[in-house]
């Protein structure tokens, strides 16, 4: 009897990192294609707008945004374990968590929508009308897809320029990877994190999945294929404390990546952080929109336009939440291996007024934090 139901699909980037977890966790959950009648029956009237994945108990609670639906069903089921206890290791899952959800979009909507649109479209149909005439299907297709696609450049990959730029920074970073899964199984060594599953997010659906983004990672990255396979039909994982981590340290494979990452994300959430700050003051009491305008950034050297998110300052906030909260030698450490990959961006992070999540952006947290203890 399943525990838990899964609205999601298989084409959808979110819903991909939260049944690979649920997968690995050995938890007992039923998978609900998001046809527009879930949609309209189950996703709307529970999450209140339309998004997936979304997680639905059978006590009937419903969890919505895959790192707030992880976090939940990790305090439920502790074992076998997801987070390490390290410093250097938790900071990194964080990392890589924000890089998954809020970077590797760019390049994932880039693929879907530039180079496998026509096979995109009818997926999109297939699963929203599944028993419609296939010439049905690509209608509502193109039109549920709309979007979809549009986001592909309101994020960034844009002009020609900027779409070369996207590919050259894409297949460096799947070089990278694949270097490391030749090494190592999982992101952090010998047992999977939430690094994996935040890196599994834009990997698997769109990059894995889609056909031509799947040719390329089978061309330029097999290793990472067998990486995303291995997740798939995940081995028993023994005992299950978090001390089954190894040693607290950071697989030097893994340090081109977050080099990468800081290189190229982290300008992006500092001058986002700026602008929120100042939207926040211009606009008192108004809920914060999914963007607030657009800004300029820089990748592989070509400079582009794309929209300024809030929620992935709230994904950096979990983030940075980690990195305050260590003290002395800890954070000792940690400094010194930020150092070490590009990140002091990152360390003198500021950070803007302190936010809660609001369905796919955020709000100011009441009391900006103070009541939570969390002044800097
Ligand atoms: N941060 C959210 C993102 C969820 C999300 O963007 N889901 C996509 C499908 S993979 C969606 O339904 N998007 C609807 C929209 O962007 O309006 C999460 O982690 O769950």
């Amino acid at each position: 009897m399943a525990q838990y139901t899964l609205y999601g699909a298989p084409i959808s980037y979110f819903t991909g990192k939260v049944r690979a977890y649920l997968d690995w966790k050995g938890l007992p959950y039923h998978e609900v294609l998001a046809t527009a009648d879930t949609f309209r029956e189950v996703i709307l009237p529970r999450a209140g707008f339309p998004v997936i994945p979304i997680v639905v108990t059978d006590a009937g609670e419903t969890l919505q945004d895959t790192t707030d639906i992880i976090a939940a069903l990790e305090l439920r089921h502790p074992t076998p374990a997801l987070a390490p206890r390290g410093a250097l290791q938790r900071l990194a899952v964080a990392l890589l968590e924000l890089y998954g959800d809020e970077w590797l979009v760019i390049p994932a909507m880039h693929y879907r929508w530039h180079h496998n649109r026509e096979w995109a479209q009818r997926a999109f149909g297939e699963t929203n009308a599944p028993t419609a005439s296939p010439e049905e299907q690509i209608a509502v297709g193109m039109q549920r897809a709309g979007p979809f696609a549009q986001a592909a450049v309101r994020l960034g990959a844009g002009t020609p320029q900027m779409r070369a730029a996207v590919e050259k920074s894409y297949e460096a970073l799947l070089a990278e990877l694949d270097a490391h899964f030749q090494a190592l199984p999982y992101a952090l060594g010998r047992r999977p994190s939430m690094a994996d599953f935040g890196l599994y997010g834009p990997l698997y659906a769109h990059q894995y999945r889609d056909p031509a983004s799947g040719d390329i990672m089978r061309r330029l990255a097999p290793h990472v294929v067998r990486w995303i396979e291995r997740l798939q039909s995940p081995p028993t994982v023994s005992g299950g404390h978090a001390n089954d981590f190894e040693a607290d340290t950071i697989p030097a494979t893994l340090e081109p990546i977050l080099r990468r990452q800081m290189r190229e994300q982290m300008p992006v959430l500092a001058d986002s952080a700026m602008r929120l700050t100042q939207w926040l003051q211009d606009h008192p009491g108004e809920s914060v929109p999914r963007a607030i305008g657009m800004h300029g950034f820089e990748l592989e050297g070509v400079q582009g336009e794309r929209i300024v998110r809030p929620y992935s300052l709230w994904m950096m906030q979990r983030a940075r939440d980690v990195y305050c909260s260590l003290k002395g030698e800890d954070r000792t450490r940690a400094d010194t291996w930020l150092d070490h990959v590009g990140g002091g961006q990152f360390r003198l992070f500021q950070d803007p007024p302190r936010l809660v999540r609001s369905g796919l952006s955020v709000a100011l947290a009441p009391n900006n934090g103070e009541a939570q203890g969390l002044m800097r």
